[in-house]
């Protein structure tokens, strides 16, 4: 169901956009390539009555998905915000219509619609939460290991988090680092909850390797193959006992809706980043529900800002496994939010306050900050 009750009409004024590059605590490295500092934009809409703030979630180079930064930052200010800027008054809901003639860059409409509802929100007093529809004040607290050095390496790191608290494991795999990896995660930790994400390394033609990992009691394989192998992914779905989970592929609610349809998916990954924003991110999750198909609610090193909009998400009644929502701690020593998400018996509290419920720490965002532009009306 859509919200039950709408935002107000914000009159925007303008947005700003910056890109920021802010340092990991540790190297990620995933099927894909390996990262050392996070590479975001996050946009503020500015309005008559106050600003809202947003995240897009691309990386610097079109490795996950098509969109990399330099790509959402031309379509942004080129294409989108003017189109945004042509309203006089704006509702968060009308964002995606008048953003629909521009074809895919999900990531960046979905920046600029949270700064749009982030401040609608804020005007009214009303949480992300509240809006969307959470029935829960915390969320259990999933946290993705990267590709470490060796697998003893891996367990080390994996016992780190387990340490922390975290509620559940997911680690990367890729090829030649799949099997012996999960095999020493489990063997040293036979009880947790485990999963395993291979960001569309494999072709049906590994389909018989992939089966040996139904010995490890895995929650779920996450995107073994390309974003576009619905068909094969369901041929894949056949032939193992781990469910499949997709993350790239569910690009949109109606992706959502075919995979289910193909059973190229048993659970689904939401993001709203790639999905085109929260309210995307809503129509899934609820037709998730009413197939009841498991949901839970995927990360891209998410800033405080979109780590506070996932937290809320996560919250809604189909989150029913836990999501890829860490401490703000286990990528960053240093947040762009005056309290950074943290881990507090292996859950993350959903945030309460107005909007996004977060307050911008004004000297970190310019601190990170490496380009700014401003776009008015
Ligand atoms: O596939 O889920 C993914 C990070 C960047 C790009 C893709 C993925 C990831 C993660 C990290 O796994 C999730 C997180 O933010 O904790
Ligand atoms: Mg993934």
């Amino acid at each position: 169901m859509p919200p039950a009750r709408p935002s107000a009409p914000v009159r925007l004024t303008g947005f700003d956009l910056r890109v920021l590059h802010m340092p990991l605590v540790s190297p990620f490295t995933t099927s894909f390539g390996t990262e050392d500092m996070r590479e975001v934009i996050i946009v503020r809409a500015r309005t008559a009555d106050g600003e809202g703030w947003g995240e897009v979630v691309t990386q610097s180079a079109p490795l996950y998905s098509s969109e990399y930064t330099e790509g959402a930052w031309d379509v942004l200010r080129r294409w989108m915000i003017p189109a945004l800027l042509d309203a006089p008054s704006l509702a968060a809901e009308d964002v995606a219509g008048v953003l629909s003639p521009f074809v895919g860059h999900r990531m960046a409409k979905a920046g600029l619609e949270t700064a749009v509802l982030d401040a609608a929100l804020r005007v009214e007093g009303r949480s992300f939460a509240q809006y969307l529809g959470a029935v829960r004040d915390r969320v259990p607290s999933g946290v993705s290991v990267g590709i470490q050095r060796d697998p003893a390496a891996l367990v080390d790191a994996v016992g780190g988090y387990l340490d922390e608290g975290y509620a559940r494991i997911k680690i990367k795999i890729k090829p030649g680092r799949d099997i012996d990896d999960t095999a020493a995660v489990r063997e040293a930790f036979e009880q947790i909850a485990l999963q395993v994400d291979a960001n569309s390394a494999y072709t049906l033609a590994d389909a018989e390797l992939l089966a040996e990992l139904d010995r490890f009691q895995l929650l779920l394989i996450e995107q073994p193959l390309q974003e576009d192998d619905l068909v094969d992914h369901a041929t894949l779905a056949g032939r193992l006992r781990t469910p499949v989970c997709l993350d790239e592929s569910i690009v949109s609610a109606k992706a959502a809706a075919d995979a289910i349809a193909l059973r190229a998916a048993s659970i689904i990954n939401i993001k709203a980043g790639r999905v085109g924003g929260y309210l995307e991110a809503l129509a899934i999750h609820d037709l998730c529900r009413a197939a009841d198909i498991p949901v839970w609610c995927g990360g891209m090193l998410e800033t405080g800002i979109g780590r506070a909009a996932n937290a809320a998400l996560a919250a809604l009644p189909g989150f029913t496994l836990p999501g890829d929502i860490s401490a703000s701690s286990r990528f960053y020593a240093r947040d762009i939010v005056t309290e950074p998400a943290v881990l507090e018996d292996g859950h993350v509290r959903v945030p309460v306050g107005a909007g996004l419920g977060v307050e911008i720490d004004p000297v970190a965002l310019d601190d990170f900050t490496v380009a700014y532009e401003e776009v008015l009306r």
